[in-house]
Parts: structure tokens; C-alpha cells; sequence
């Protein structure tokens, strides 16, 4: 097969030291003279023209495209075949109308989307989320970095990423039932447990899947295990609503141990309050850390006693039970403090974990963070650091654990209940702890082969490693496959 360069629209090479289209007679391990930087810059051209105005999108793949230009300088192969122009096209975007009537009897309607990126190596699979911030650009960045997270488990998942600008927040049990039905209604006929596999993202958590896996089973008279984060009764895996919480704290412990330190007596801040935000604080206290703060996006809470197991209890049950709000925390815990309208990361503290949204850490937050002795981050969000603050964590040479790794053990499990729900058995809590903790001491492990720097300090770049380690698996089963 002969890959026409010339006839492609992507950007890459354009030296004339550079091989003519088609040409064969390129020697691995030579390195071309051409410059990264023109590169780089002309692909990321080509991204920005064809997705105007997706910021979020364009800032993950700006983020993965700069380790991957480096890595692949030498490879001609991944130049011919487009390998990374390809994984930053989505395989396609669902988009649909989602239609509900509210407890008034007002027809509402909302729009939905399932991005199914990449299917490479496994079925798509990929979280949902509703929220209002939700849209086609935010779908786009999730589901482009799910495809190199799922592929860092070492699991057979492609990468997806679905949701609708549906504010679960003030609806009523009947509202929600009603949207999650509609919303399957669509989203049934484009997933499979061998095409596309959904599961929870914000916004969607057991009592949604619920509703969700209801609707398909009716929809389709078939019982298969379509949807992770499925209750225990119906098909649903222990450990998988801790998964990704603890999993962080796990990557968390797998820095630090390289560096012979560990997570007792340290302080630790934590931004948001939902499922990843509190098995997060419930494994740092349980590892024998102190966690200091908890986040909505209305405020967050700083208890200088430590917000312990008891505590994380009553939060999960404002959250999932209640639905109330973080601030309501300061009324049971009066010694703490609310702190409106602001976020965390102006409480000193050794350890640092976002975990609720998007750019939620900026340039200047980092650089307090930074200033105030924190030594590490471990991201349980999809890329809560912006830019500029990864750059400011990268200058001072902390550990960062970006969320593709650090947050992978959510995937991992869902992988792992996609795995029982086939063998239609169920694996217990220790067999499962045990696959979790392995899993992200893999990831770990992938991350420092790929991203440990030449040099006396041997600082490990866990975003290239992660980057390089995701990326290498996809483009290898890519390339087997020719050019589909
Ligand atoms: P939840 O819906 O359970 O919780 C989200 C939390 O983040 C809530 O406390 C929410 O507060 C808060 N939040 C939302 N938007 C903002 C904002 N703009 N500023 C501050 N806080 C905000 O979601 P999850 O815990 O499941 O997800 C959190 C993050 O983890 C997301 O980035 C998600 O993609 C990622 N993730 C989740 C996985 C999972 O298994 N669930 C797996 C891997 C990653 P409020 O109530 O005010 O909205
Ligand atoms: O971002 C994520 O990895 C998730 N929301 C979990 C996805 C999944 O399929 O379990």
C-alpha cells in the first residue's frame, strides 16, 4: 500500500529534506531535517481551521500533538499513514434532539451528542455527562483524551465520550427518569456491548444508569452489559463507583514512592464533592492523610480539622442522597470555613488533586500552589490544569499525574465489569482491589518508561509518558489496518 501524502489535506512535513509522497526508501532511526516547531504549528493550524471555536478540543490535542511530534520524528511510518490527524478526527459525532416534559407539562428540549473517537483497539467506550456547560467541543475533548487513556489500561477500549446540556441540579426523581429515557431513546441504536459502551461522567451517576440501562432493556429486549457503572443487582462490578477516587490516590502513592515518600501525615486539598471527589478524600484519609478542602462550583469548604471518613459519609450523603450543596457542610462541621464563589487552591498543602471540572486549576493558582510547598498533583478530572498551569507544575519540577493516567482506574474498572458482565460471573472486592491497584501501578509504570528525562534529577514527565505510552498502542493497531 502506498499512502498518498500529496492528495491528503492534513499538515505535515514540508521540508524538502523531507521524503516525496510515497516514497519508501526512508531509514528508521535517521531523524529528518525538518523543524518540529513549523510542524506542530501547521498541524495545529489545520486543527484550529477545521474546529473553529472548540477551545477545549483544541487545547487536548494541542497538549497530546507536542509530546507526539517529538516522538514521532523519526518514524515514518506514523508520518505516512496520518496517525495522529486520523485519532484527532473523530470516527464520527452523534448528535441528536433529546425531548422531555417536565413535572408543569412544559415540553422541554435539549440537545445530545455520543463523539465515538477511536475504536482502534477496543469497542468505543467512554463516560456520560450531563451538565450544562456540555457541548460539542467539551464531548470532542473528552472523548480524543479517553482514547489515549483507555489505551494506557492496557485493556481492549476504544475511546468515547457522550452527554447533553442537561442540568440534572433542582430537577425532580420523575424529571430525571423522564430525560434519561428520552435520552436513551436516541442514543440506543448507536450502542452495543461489542460497538460502544458508555458509562458515568458528571452529572450521571448510579440512579441515572439506572434509569439509562432501563430504557435500553426495554427498548431492545435485550439484557447485555451495554452500560458500566451498573448497580450490583443488575450486572454492576464492586469497586467501580470508588474506582476512579482511589485510583488517583493510588497514581498519587506510585509518585511518591519514586521519590521514597508516601501520603501519611501529608495535607491534601481537593476540589469538587461528587463520586471522584470523595473516594478521592476517603483514600487519602484511609492511607493516613489529612484532606483539608471539598468544592461545588458555588464555593468550596476548608476544615482545619481534617474533613475525616465520618465526614466524607455525611458529604456523600448531602450530594447523592440530599442533593444539597457543599455549603450546607459548614452548618454540621462548625469549624469550618465557606469560602464563596472561590476555589481551593489558595490552602497550603503538600498534596493537590482537582477533581471536579475542566481548566478549574489557572497559571496563577498553580504558581501559589507551587509557592505555598506543594509537592504533587494527581489529577482526578479530565484536564482540570490549564496550559499555562501544567507548564508552571512542569517549570517547578513537582510530580503531576495527568488525568488521562491519573483518573484511569474509573475506565480500568468499567473494563473489568464489561469483563464479568461477559463471563457473566461476578469477581469479589479483593480480587478487584487487587486488579485496581496493579492497573495504576502500570499506568504509572508506562508513564515514567516513556516520560523520564535524560539528566542528573531524572524528572519524570508523566503528560509526554502518558501522551507517548496512550498513543503507541493506537497507532500500532492503527497501522495494521491500512487506511480505513
Ligand atoms: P460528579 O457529577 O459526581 O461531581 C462533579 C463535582 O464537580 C460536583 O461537586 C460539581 O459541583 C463540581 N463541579 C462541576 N462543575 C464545576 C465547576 N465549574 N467548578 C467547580 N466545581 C464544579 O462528577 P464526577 O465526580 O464523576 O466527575 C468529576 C470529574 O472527574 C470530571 O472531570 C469527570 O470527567 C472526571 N472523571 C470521572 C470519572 C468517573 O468515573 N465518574 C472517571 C474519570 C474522570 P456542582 O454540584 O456544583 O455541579
Ligand atoms: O472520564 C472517564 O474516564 C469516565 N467518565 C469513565 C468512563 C467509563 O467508561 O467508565
Amino acid at each position: 500500500m502506498v499512502w498518498n501524502r500529496a492528495a491528503s489535506t492534513a499538515v505535515w512535513h514540508h521540508s524538502n529534506a523531507y521524503p516525496k509522497p510515497g516514497a519508501r526508501e526512508f531509514k528508521k532511526g535517521a531523524p529528518m531535517a525538518v523543524s518540529d516547531h513549523v510542524d506542530l504549528e501547521k498541524f495545529m493550524e489545520g486543527v484550529k481551521k477545521r474546529n473553529p471555536g472548540q477551545t477545549e478540543f483544541i487545547q487536548a490535542v494541542q497538549e497530546v500533538a507536542q509530546d507526539i511530534f517529538d516522538f514521532i520524528e523519526d518514524k515514518e511510518e506514523y508520518h505516512e499513514a496520518q496517525i495522529l490527524r486520523r485519532i484527532a478526527e473523530p470516527d464520527r459525532v452523534v448528535s441528536f434532539r433529546v425531548c422531555w416534559e417536565d413535572d408543569d407539562h412544559n415540553i422541554r428540549v435539549q440537545r445530545g451528542w455520543r463523539v465515538q473517537n477511536n475504536n482502534a483497539i477496543g469497542p468505543y467506550k467512554g463516560g456520560i455527562r450531563f451538565h450544562p456547560s456540555v457541548t460539542e467541543s467539551v464531548l470532542k475533548f473528552l472523548a480524543f483524551e479517553q482514547t489515549f487513556k483507555n489505551s494506557l489500561t492496557g485493556l481492549p477500549m476504544g475511546g468515547a465520550k457522550g452527554g447533553a446540556n442537561f442540568n440534572p441540579k433542582g430537577k425532580s426523581e420523575s424529571e430525571v427518569m423522564r430525560f434519561c429515557q428520552s435520552y436513551m431513546t436516541e442514543l440506543y441504536r448507536h450502542i452495543g456491548p461489542s460497538t460502544d459502551v458508555p458509562a458515568g461522567d458528571m452529572g450521571v451517576n448510579g440512579r441515572e444508569i439506572g434509569y439509562m440501562f432501563g430504557q435500553y432493556k426495554r427498548i431492545t429486549n435485550r439484557w447485555e452489559g451495554v452500560l458500566t457503572g451498573k448497580a450490583l443487582e443488575y450486572g454492576g462490578s464492586v469497586m467501580r463507583p470508588e474506582a476512579t477516587g482511589y485510583g488517583a490516590v493510588y497514581f498519587l502513592c506510585n509518585m511518591l514512592a519514586d521519590k521514597a515518600d508516601a501520603i501519611e501525615g501529608k495535607t491534601a486539598v481537593i476540589s469538587g464533592a461528587g463520586n471522584v471527589a470523595t473516594h478521592a478524600a476517603e483514600k487519602v484519609c484511609q492511607m493516613g492523610g489529612k484532606v483539608l478542602t471539598l468544592s461545588d462550583s458555588d464555593g468550596f469548604v476548608h476544615d482545619p480539622d481534617g474533613i475525616d471518613l465520618d465526614k466524607i459519609e455525611w458529604v456523600k450523603w448531602l450530594k447523592n442522597e440530599k442533593r444539597g450543596r457543599i455549603s450546607e457542610y459548614v452548618e454540621e462541621f462548625t469549624n469550618a470555613e465557606y469560602h464563596e464563589g472561590q476555589r481551593p487552591w489558595n490552602v497550603p498543602c503538600d498534596l493537590a488533586l482537582p477533581c471536579a471540572t475542566q481548566n478549574e486549576l489557572n497559571e496563577d493558582e498553580a504558581r501559589t500552589l507551587v509557592d505555598n510547598g506543594c509537592m504533587a498533583v494527581s489529577e482526578g478530572a479530565n484536564m482540570p490544569t490549564t496550559h499555562d498551569g501544567v507548564k508552571v507544575f512542569h517549570d517547578a519540577k513537582i510530580m503531576y499525574g495527568p488525568g488521562k493516567a491519573a483518573n484511569a482506574g474509573g475506565v480500568a474498572v468499567s473494563g473489568l465489569e464489561m469483563s464479568q458482565n461477559s463471563e457473566r460471573i461476578s469477581w469479589n472486592k479483593e480480587r478487584l482491589t487487587d486488579m485496581l491497584t496493579s492497573l495504576m501501578a502500570d499506568i504509572h509504570d508506562k508513564c515514567v518508561e516513556y516520560g523520564r528525562e535524560n539528566g542528573d534529577d531524572g524528572y519524570i514527565d508523566y503528560v509526554k509518558g502518558a501522551n507517548i505510552a496512550g498513543f503507541k498502542k493506537v497507532a500500532d493497531a492503527m497501522l495494521a489496518f491500512g487506511a480505513v
